[in-house]
């Protein structure tokens, strides 16, 4: 049993002084506003929200992270960059996935963002056979959580195909590849690390790379799986026009009316990105309960478009965010790039939200509560029974002096950033303090490591 006492805390939704909070093993057993600190618990300064489940990575992606900023001799776009990224992925050793994905979620929880659904899909060896244990990475990416003690809710990807109508994949593609013989022994390892990686609360689902990569009767069987098991269902959709396209051309329907009417997708899902969407698509979506898995910092990065919040808000959408390519690491940029780019298109001001109330708050309560669905796990509320993954700002930095609350949590979006990150627990693990992460050190050798290695390569 632990004991905390905040300072200020956003618990169940409201502002209130002086919290206890109790916490048994991962989860918040007892939180006492108005309360003394008494002598045996940790008294903290600070506003202290809950921590933002970050929905959708690709941990090894944050290696060629300042890799890919130079222009090609054609038109660059997402599918250029995406052969950087084959090109990029070709050699990384189990080892090197371990060392990347450590230190990234060391700078995860650095940033405010307490668990995450990885999206893993890199499975195989560089020619594409798998190890003797076919879940090999999965159990790095274990041991990466493990490491950081960052909440887990591990996805391994179901990829078959190099594009829509069963195109075969290409040899970029070769170490994602399974038959659903294979990958159902894959799950079962990755059900296993998940199990024995040594922290209480790690989990799976399942991720379904793209309509591009997953035929319709092997989504539909896998779907059935993943609902059986109470598992959340990830999929990449509608990220490029490209992909609309070859869609349309493939099946008459864009992606994410597909998903709507032939996957009759539901609150257990999470369509990833989901950028180019008809207004039909958008309130579907919506209606639907499913998280659109909105990841603005690596859409803007990689050129996709701009995500209709505005309207998807209105239809009663919900929306998270994650860090995609990690090609830069804040949950409050995420939020911020969120926010502008709606700005940017229809040059008006605080879009996201309601009238009189913060964006910051807005934008926050939606990551954090759909986030939470989206990776099926109890946390994006500080109240009993959730996960205990709190994220303390810095109230001693001067940006936030004189801010209280919700205009603390704006300066926190508009202002500042992960400067503002003071102290973090997550599944009652206190993991980040005085805004660095207690294994950073010994974690950044071996990423550096592996960084001067892939660059020397590339
Ligand atoms: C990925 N990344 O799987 O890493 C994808 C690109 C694809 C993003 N969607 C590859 N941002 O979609 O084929
Ligand atoms: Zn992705």
């Amino acid at each position: 049993m632990q004991k905390l006492h905040f300072k200020r805390a956003l618990i169940d939704d409201a502002w209130r002084s002086d919290v206890l909070v109790e916490v048994d093993g991962t989860r918040l057993t007892r939180l006492t506003p108005d309360a003394k600190c008494p002598t045996d618990a940790d008294a903290i300064a600070g506003l202290a929200v809950p921590g933002i489940a970050n929905l959708h990575s690709h941990a090894f992606q944050r290696a060629m992270a300042g890799l890919t900023e130079i222009r090609g001799a054609g038109e660059d776009s997402f599918w250029s960059w995406r052969d950087v990224m084959y090109k990029f992925l070709a050699a990384l050793s189990p080892n090197d996935i371990e060392s990347i994905s450590a230190f990234a979620y060391a700078e995860l929880l650095e940033a405010g963002f307490t668990s995450v659904g990885e999206f893993h899909y890199v499975h195989h060896d560089p020619t594409g056979a798998p190890y003797a244990d076919s879940a090999e990475m999965a159990g790095r990416i274990t041991a990466a959580a493990r490491h950081t003690g960052l909440g887990l809710s591990l996805l391994p990807c179901f990829y078959a195909h190099g594009g829509c109508g069963g195109r075969p994949p290409a040899p970029g593609q070769r170490r994602f590849i399974s038959s659903l013989d294979s990958f159902a022994r894959l799950l079962e390892r990755s059900e296993q690390h998940a199990a024995q990686c040594g922290l209480a609360d790690a989990r799976i689902g399942l991720a379904l790379h793209s309509l591009r990569a997953v035929a319709p009767d092997e989504l539909a069987a896998l779907a059935d799986q993943a609902a059986q098991c109470h598992w959340p269902i990830h999929i990449h959709a509608a990220e490029q026009q490209k992909e609309v396209d070859e869609c349309v051309a493939w099946s008459g329907k864009r992606p994410v009316e597909w998903l709507i009417d032939e996957a009759h997708i539901d609150a257990r899902w999470c369509l990833v990105h989901a950028t180019h969407m008809s207004d039909a698509e958008a309130t579907g979506l919506a209606r639907s309960g499913a998280v659109a898995g909105l990841c603005p910092i690596t859409e803007s990065n990689l050129g996709d478009g701009i995500f209709p919040a505005v309207s998807f808000g209105a239809a009663g959408g919900r929306i998270g965010v994650g860090s995609d390519s990690n090609v830069r690491i804040s949950a409050a940029e995420e939020l911020r790039t969120l926010e502008y780019s709606q700005r940017l298109r229809d040059q008006r001001r605080n879009r996201i939200g309601s009238a009189g109330r913060s964006t910051g708050r807005a934008l926050f309560d939606a990551a954090a509560r759909s986030g939470a669905q989206a990776i099926g796990r109890d946390c994006g509320s500080l109240k009993v029974g959730m996960q205990a993954d709190i994220v303390v700002l810095d109230s001693d930095h001067p940006s936030l002096a004189g801010r209280a609350d919700d205009a603390a949590l704006d300066t926190w979006i508009f202002v500042g950033g992960n400067e503002l990150v003071r102290e973090v627990w997550s599944g009652g693990r206190h993991v980040v303090t005085d805004g660095r992460h207690i294994a950073r050190d010994r974690l950044a050798t071996p990423f550096a490591a592996v960084m001067r290695k892939l660059a020397a390569a590339l």
